[in-house]
C-alpha cells in the first residue's frame, strides 16, 4: 500500500539536460548512415536516462528530427499528437493534411491527431527539429495506430505560416513576451479561442532578462524545455544545470525549478521553449503547484 500510495508525486524520471553540441554530431551521423528508405523517421530520442523509449518525461516525448535536402520524411498519420519547434536549417517544409508549411527558426508547428503529414526539404544543409509528442500516453492506452499513406507525399498546397492556426511563427511569440513587463515572461501557445493546442499536450515560450530570474516553481505537469536563445542555468529540484541555445532539457513532476539568464543590465534577453502535459493534468483535475490550496480542491 505504501508503494501505491506515496507522500509526494513520485516520477520515475528524472531531470535531465541534452547539450546541443553534444548530440547534433550524432543527429548529423545519422543522416549519413541511414538513408530516407531505410527510416520512415529520422529522429534522435532524447530518451531519459531513467527509462526507456519512449519516456523523456513519464508523460512526454521528445526528439530531434533530421531532414536532408531533397528528402521526403514520407506522409502517414497517427492518433499521436505532434508539436514541432523548429530549430536550424532552411528550406525545410511539412505538410499537414494538404497544408505546405515553410519551417522558420523559432517557429511552433501543430500537428493535430490523424492529420496525414510528411516533412521535406529543398536547398542545401541540415533541417533540424524538435519533436514533442504525446507518446508515453500510449503505453496505457493501447489506442495508438499509424497509418501510412499511398504515395510518400500527401498531395499539398503552400499556406501563408502567419494566417495558419497551425503555426505560431516567433516573431510575433517574441513580440508578446518583449511587451510584458518584469525580470522574466511566460506567454502560453494558444489557439485563436484561447484554448489549448491540444487536449494533452500544451507550450508556452519564456524571456528571462540578462542577469534576472523567474520565480522558482513546483507543478505536478512536466516539461520540456529547449534554449531558443541567449545563456543561462536552472535549478532542477537540488542540481544547477547550464545551458546555451541548442540545449533541451526536462524536468520531471514536482520538481521545484528557476530558470536563471546570464549576462548583465542591457545584454539580450535569453528566451525559452516549453512543451508539457499541462492541458491533460488540468483536465484530468491533476495539475497543482506548489501554491495551490489544496482545501480549495475540495469543494470544487
Ligand atoms: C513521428 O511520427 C514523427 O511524424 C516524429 O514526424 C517522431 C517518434 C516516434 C514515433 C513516431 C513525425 C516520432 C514519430
Amino acid at each position: 500500500m505504501a508503494r501505491l500510495n506515496p507522500p509526494e508525486p513520485n516520477p520515475r524520471c528524472t531531470p535531465f539536460l541534452w547539450r546541443y553540441a553534444d548530440i547534433r554530431p550524432n543527429l548529423l551521423e545519422a543522416g549519413r548512415l541511414v538513408p530516407e528508405h531505410q527510416a520512415e523517421r529520422r529522429v534522435l530520442m532524447l530518451i531519459n536516462p531513467s527509462r526507456d523509449a519512449p519516456f523523456t518525461t513519464d508523460t512526454l516525448y521528445a526528439g530531434l528530427q533530421l531532414v536532408m535536402p531533397n528528402e521526403t520524411a514520407k506522409a502517414h498519420r497517427h492518433v499521436a499528437f505532434a508539436m514541432r519547434f523548429i530549430i536550424e536549417g532552411q528550406g525545410g517544409f511539412t505538410a499537414v493534411h494538404g497544408r505546405r508549411i515553410r519551417m522558420q527558426r523559432g517557429d511552433v508547428i501543430l500537428t493535430p491527431t490523424m492529420n496525414w503529414h510528411d516533412h521535406g526539404k529543398d536547398g542545401s544543409g541540415p533541417m533540424i527539429w524538435l519533436d514533442g509528442l504525446d507518446l508515453p500516453n500510449f503505453q496505457h492506452f493501447p489506442v495508438h495506430f499509424v497509418e501510412q499513406f499511398s504515395s510518400p507525399r500527401y498531395p499539398a498546397e503552400d499556406v501563408d505560416t502567419c494566417a495558419s492556426p497551425l503555426v505560431f511563427p516567433w516573431a510575433r511569440m517574441k513580440a508578446a513576451l518583449d511587451q510584458v513587463e518584469g525580470d522574466s515572461a511566460q506567454l502560453r501557445y494558444l489557439k485563436e479561442n484561447g484554448s489549448e493546442v491540444s487536449k494533452v499536450l500544451g507550450g508556452s515560450a519564456t524571456r528571462v532578462d540578462a542577469g534576472k530570474a523567474t520565480p522558482r516553481f513546483q507543478e505536478t505537469a512536466s516539461s520540456v524545455y529547449h534554449v531558443i536563445a541567449g545563456a543561462g542555468h536552472s535549478t532542477i529540484g537540488d542540481k544547477e544545470y547550464q545551458w546555451a541555445q541548442g540545449d533541451t532539457f526536462c524536468i520531471p513532476s514536482w520538481y521545484p525549478f528557476q530558470h536563471f539568464a546570464h549576462g548583465e543590465a542591457g545584454d539580450d534577453a535569453v528566451y525559452l521553449y516549453r512543451f508539457d502535459d499541462k492541458p491533460m493534468l488540468t483536465a484530468l483535475g491533476f495539475y497543482r503547484t506548489a501554491d495551490t490550496d489544496i482545501e480549495t480542491l475540495v469543494s470544487a
